[in-house]
């Protein structure tokens, strides 16, 4: 065995993927900043980065454009057992596949350099963190998990146990080949995970959550089968402090689908005065019973890895704030004064552009200068209402949980549930319209339970039965619905959002202090008053409930549950059942 590092597991894993993907070299990541620098000096010599002159230590940088997002077809769950995957999860045989994958793996890394890479989710040195270590032939990989995970020598030092993760962009180099800017596969793509030795492959992606494998991989759907076998929750969830005037303060998380405005209600700068956000994660949250039976959550990442395009001054200045340096920006648009530009950044686009594809644009061309699922990889400390407990391994006290989807009609702008079964039921029955974040039709209505659909690393059935069961604990969390994207019939959004979004959460924050009017309805409560003067909007149009509506929707659930056959908990029938009682079915 080769004294790659002090770890004796990891040496093993280490000669076994070196024999198998026989890189050129190896290098083991210390996480140092020189270490870094060096990475995005290479990567400039390369041609993939371009160094930002307004922005200090940042770079523009473009994929492949059959690389853009996270490539659902191509993610696997490789449990022992199909019906361990479930039915809304890509399943194959661990063994055909591990099979299949060695074949692609074989000598994948001719010509590049091996990156080994300790990293851990979660506080280094809390007993709640995750380590994992990530072999990757990519630089762009290295650079971005060193924003958005903790890596390096101080994880290594630490290092017991470990999630094995493999990624290749699957382009080996001969030897005086020139390699091409953005090496990936068009041809084959695989995210592969196989949840019971807790072990994920990727292949032929250099992007996103298909290539940092920390985030999506790790973080949600390995971490949400370590999470149904050790009694806790990992979530596609953001987390915020609420404080009001009078400086009591309060801890909510909220689930959306990707694309849905996570990283601006984390990043929310209240239109209320005396009303403070403050944030601590805008995706991902692990959340553990504390022994005062409260629900605790931390942020197991490092960095935020936001959509660029949409935001704004105005949309989001605080994210504006943070990424004024230290980012790294991925198919954005590129001005002729050297700085980066999305679509909604500023209502005119700048005189000269190089589009993300890295090609002059005009606005003649009418299709975006920025790709729509554009990102900025950016260290969340640099976020200016950055909480101060962000770190603390125990976390904060969540006292509410929030559902949200993008809906333009159905749902009402906020309900909260009668109890945490009902709230569950919400959560299973979120569906929400598809954005750029992956792969497929957007604005396409599609069922996305709790937000993770895309995340969930075995049976969505027994997921449900695992938050339902919770429901005899004291001390639970409320549970909300929003929906800030409601239409009227000319297709205009009836509520503003944004910063305005602190009307809802001044609501919620008052209805767990056992304070809030209420009015009964029956979706659950919904606001008695709330006081929107100063904004144009009409009450009615963000509250009415279509009696008809709603029972096509509660219909359109029934026929989404019968998916789940059997193992469908029947506590979300009976739910649904007392849905379409409530609606006079
Ligand atoms: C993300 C996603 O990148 O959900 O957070 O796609
Ligand atoms: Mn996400």
């Amino acid at each position: 065995m080769t004294n790659w590092t002090p770890h004796e597991k990891l040496n093993a894993w280490l000669d076994d993927m070196v024999a198998l993907c026989k890189p050129s070299s190896l290098h083991i990541c210390d996480g140092s900043q020189e270490e870094y620098e060096t990475l995005c000096q290479l990567l400039i010599h390369k041609g993939v980065f371009v160094p930002l002159k307004q922005r200090a230590n940042s770079f523009w940088c473009h994929s492949d454009p059959q690389d853009v997002a996270r490539v659902e077809e191509a993610t696997f769950i490789c449990s022992q057992n199909q019906e361990e995957a479930g039915p809304t999860n890509n399943w194959r045989d661990p063994v055909e596949m591990r099979h299949h994958l060695l074949k692609l793996f074989a000598g994948c890394m001719q010509g590049r350099v091996m990156y080994v890479i300790p990293f851990c989710m979660g506080p280094i040195g809390s007993p709640y963190s995750v380590m994992g270590v990530e072999v990757t032939d990519s630089p762009y990989v290295v650079c971005n998990m060193r924003i958005m995970t903790r890596i390096g020598s101080s994880v290594l030092n630490l290092l017991e146990d470990f999630v094995p993760c493999l990624h290749s962009v699957g382009v080996p180099l001969q030897p005086d080949e020139k390699d091409m800017a953005w090496p990936c596969r068009h041809d084959q793509k695989y995210i592969v995970h196989f949840p019971e030795t807790r072990e994920i492959w990727s292949f032929g992606s250099g992007y996103g959550g298909n290539a940092l494998l920390g985030k999506k991989c790790l973080a949600l759907r390995i971490a949400s089968v370590m999470a149904r076998d050790g009694g806790w929750l990992a979530e596609h969830m953001l987390i915020i402090g609420v404080t009001n005037p009078a400086g009591e303060k309060k801890y909510m998380a909220a689930a959306f689908p990707s694309g849905c405005g996570k990283t601006n209600l984390a990043m929310l700068q209240p239109s209320l005065p005396g009303w403070k956000i403050e944030m601590l994660g805008d995706d991902i949250a692990w959340m553990r019973f504390g022994s005062d039976g409260r629900v605790y959550a931390i942020n197991p990442e490092f960095g935020i890895f936001g959509i660029g395009p949409g935001t704004s001054t105005s949309s989001n200045p605080n994210a504006m704030t943070t990424i004024e340096k230290n980012t790294i920006f991925t198919n954005t648009a590129f001005t002729a004064e050297g700085d980066i530009w999305w679509e909604g950044m500023t209502l005119q686009p700048p005189s000269s552009l190089t589009s993300w594809k890295g090609v002059p644009w005009s606005s003649d061309l009418a299709i975006p200068a920025a790709h729509p699922n554009a990102r900025f990889t950016v260290p969340l400390s640099q976020s200016p209402i950055l909480d101060p407990l962000w770190e603390d391994p125990k976390g904060v006290p969540i006292s509410a949980i929030i559902f949200g989807s993008r809906r333009s009609t159905v749902i009402p702008l906020v309900y909260e549930s009668f109890n945490w079964e009902q709230g569950v039921f919400i959560g299973a029955s979120l569906s929400s319209e598809m954005t750029a974040a992956a792969k497929g039709e957007v604005g396409k209505l599609r069922h996305d339970p709790f937000a993770m659909l895309p995340f969930c690393g075995y049976n969505m059935a027994d997921y449900f039965k695992h938050w339902l069961h919770f429901s005899t604990k004291e001390h639970l969390p409320r549970i909300y619905s929003v929906n800030w994207f409601r239409k009227n019939s000319e297709g205009q959004f009836v509520w503003p959002g944004y910063s305005e979004n602190i009307h809802v959460l001044k609501w919620i924050f008052e209805r767990t202090s056992g304070e809030g009017d209420a009015k009964e309805t029956p979706l659950g409560f919904i606001p008695e008053h709330m006081d929107l003067s100063g904004l144009n909007v009409r009450i009615a149009s963000l509250f009415s409930i279509d009696n008809q509506a709603w029972r096509k929707e509660a219909e359109e659930i029934r026929s989404y549950f019968a998916l789940f056959g059997e193992r469908l908990p029947k506590e979300l029938i009976d739910q649904l059942n007392a849905l379409e009682e409530r609606l006079g079915v």
